[in-house]
């Protein structure tokens, strides 16, 4: 069924699609379902991407349902489910978790998944599910090593420059009331609340390090 599944999303628009055992990290109520499959897309989080990552859920969810398994999509955006049971679920379930369990990334200095090949550009959407599908290796250290651009450049000082691993991952990477009350500046001049330098700034995933490895002083693997 791996198979079936990655085709299908990537053939939809999915950059990278990986399967996580996450069952040891969820609240008793979900832990049932025990895998997660994790979604990327190479967007910037917006309306449209979205958009994209629910339609990409209901074609995963089509496959789950043909083989009479049971599913429980976390939507990429608590923003605009509040009040329902699965935006309940966000502060016992987060899609960087599933992403990192999946092998997909680790999570950098500036918070957000880091994909080898994509960088921190992807946005985010899981679907759990009791499907037997074989699950990758999860990632366990950050690879940003030296490397503190991020830091360096963020515009609220958001970012503390601690390193994120599996045993410890919930140390304060960012200071989320400054990252947050920037964005809002920014939404009172320009209408909407998108900052995302600590994404443009990485090195990986840029452009011009992929087409000159030797510029990169990270090793894009
Ligand atoms: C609320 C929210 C915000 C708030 C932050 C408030 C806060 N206190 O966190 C604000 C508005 C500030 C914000 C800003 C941004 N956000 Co935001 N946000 C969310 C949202 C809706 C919930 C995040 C949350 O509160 N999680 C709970 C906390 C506890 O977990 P977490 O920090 O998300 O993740 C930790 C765990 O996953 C853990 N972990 C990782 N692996 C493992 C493995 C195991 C086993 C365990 C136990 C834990 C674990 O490590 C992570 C870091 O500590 C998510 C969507 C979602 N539901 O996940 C998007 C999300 C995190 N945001 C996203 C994005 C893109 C952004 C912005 C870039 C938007 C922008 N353009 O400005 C900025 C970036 C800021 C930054 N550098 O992090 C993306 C991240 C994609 C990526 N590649 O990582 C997400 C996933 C949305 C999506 N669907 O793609 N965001
Ligand atoms: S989104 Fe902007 S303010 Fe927030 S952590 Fe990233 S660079 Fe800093
Ligand atoms: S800019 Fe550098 S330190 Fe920040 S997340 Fe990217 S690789 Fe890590």
């Amino acid at each position: 069924m791996n198979g079936t599944l990655r085709k299908e999303l990537l053939g939809s628009g999915a950059a990278v699609v990986g399967v996580a055992w996450v069952k040891d990290a969820l609240h008793q109520e979900i832990a049932h379902l025990e895998r997660a499959v994790s979604i990327g897309v190479d967007k910037n989080l917006n309306e449209d991407t979205v958009t994209l990552l629910l339609g990409l859920q209901k074609k995963a969810v089509n496959i789950l349902r043909q083989g009479r398994y049971r599913y429980l999509c976390i939507p990429p955006d608590s923003d605009r489910i509040r009040n329902t049971f699965v935006s309940k679920l966000y502060p016992l379930f987060t899609h960087k978790m599933a992403a990192t369990s999946a092998g997909l990334g680790w999570i950098g200095k500036n918070g957000l998944l880091i994909n080898p090949d994509f960088g921190p550009r992807l946005s985010l959407a899981t679907i759990l599910t009791d499907a037997p599908l074989q699950a990758g290796m999860p990632i366990e250290h950050s690879l940003c090593g030296d490397c503190g651009m991020c830091m360096e450049f963020c515009p609220s000082d958001a970012i503390t420059g601690e390193e994120w691993s599996r045993r410890e991952p919930f140390g304060e990477l960012i200071q989320m009331d400054r990252c947050a009350s920037h964005k809002k500046k920014i939404k009172a001049l320009h209408g909407k609340p998108n900052c995302g330098l600590c994404i443009t700034i990485c090195p990986y995933g840029r452009k011009i390090y992929k087409d000159d490895p030797e510029k990169s002083f990270v090793k894009t693997g």
